[in-house]
């Protein structure tokens, strides 16, 4: 990271990107994941870079959802591991929830890179890696499909960052709540999901754990109030008008 100067006008954007370029030199993420990261700055960058009141709201609902959980799960593809390992890590004991590996360019190589790298950022146990626990999640073509019997496959809820619609549509029409990070509101994960944070997963990360540790002494009752008053379509739809109303300022100052 030398070569990014500190007073670089957009050096965290910059470090970021620096991560999951190390994480592609190290086999944890896939060529196509760069560009996806592209896609999720360029959302960033007319967000704010910053964690919004909305995206907080959205965390708080997730926190809840997740303490709720009988078998939470938060799934981790190569970006993921790459830009935030030790705060999934973190985000996992916070919210008493497994981790398990689960890729759509999938390869047994890079499974297993992404566990190890979970593993020495502090993991005690990451599923998803091992061919003997694999079983099929139905309705899905894509290799998403291959999930650990001890995992996904029996998981109430299950948390997903920089997630294709399709398995977020299939997650949900088996039964599962889903939780998703994604920074474009109008992707099909962000609608299908129950709560979308509409954030940046290395920050959302961070402030989820921190959220899962303020709630976790409070009642069912309580956390089932929380989620039960979150509406995501409504707080969806307030992320896309904050997003007109930023372009409709830069607009007016060109
Ligand atoms: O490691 P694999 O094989 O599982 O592949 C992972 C990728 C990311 C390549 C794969 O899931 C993919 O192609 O994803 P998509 O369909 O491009 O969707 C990624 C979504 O995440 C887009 O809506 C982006 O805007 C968003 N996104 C990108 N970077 C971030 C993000 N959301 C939150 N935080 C980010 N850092």
């Amino acid at each position: 990271m030398d070569h990014i100067p500190k007073n670089h006008p957009r050096a965290e954007s910059l470090r970021i990107r620096q991560r999951l370029v190390d994480g592609y030199d190290d086999g944890l993420v896939a060529r196509e994941g760069l560009i996806a990261h592209g896609r999720g700055e360029a959302f960033d960058y007319i967000l704010g870079e910053r964690t919004t009141r909305l995206a907080q709201r959205s965390i708080k609902a997730a926190a809840a959802a997740l303490l709720l959980a009988r078998n939470p799960v938060i799934s981790v593809n190569g970006n993921l591991a790459a830009l935030c390992a030790r705060q999934t890590v973190r985000l996992a004991a916070a919210s008493h929830s497994s981790l398990e590996v689960n890729l759509f360019y999938d390869s047994p190589a890079r499974r297993r890179k992404i566990a190890s790298k979970l593993e020495s950022a502090g993991a005690k146990r990451v599923l998803g890696h091992r061919r003997a626990d694999q079983t099929e999640l139905p309705g899905l073509g894509s290799q998403r499909r291959i999930v650990d019997k001890r995992g996904i496959a029996m998981a109430d809820a299950v948390l997903v960052a920089l997630e294709d619609g399709d398995r977020t549509q299939a997650l949900a029409k088996d039964g599962r709540r889903v939780i998703a990070i994604d920074l474009n509101p109008l992707s099909r994960t962000a609608r299908t999901a129950d709560i979308t944070i509409v954030d940046n997963a290395v920050r959302a990360m961070v402030r989820l754990a921190a959220q899962c540790i303020e709630l976790a002494g409070k009642k069912e009752s309580g956390l089932r109030r929380i989620t039960d008053s979150y509406d995501n379509a409504a707080t969806l739809g307030s992320h896309i008008e904050e997003i007109a109303k930023y372009l409709e300022r830069a607009a007016r100052n060109a």
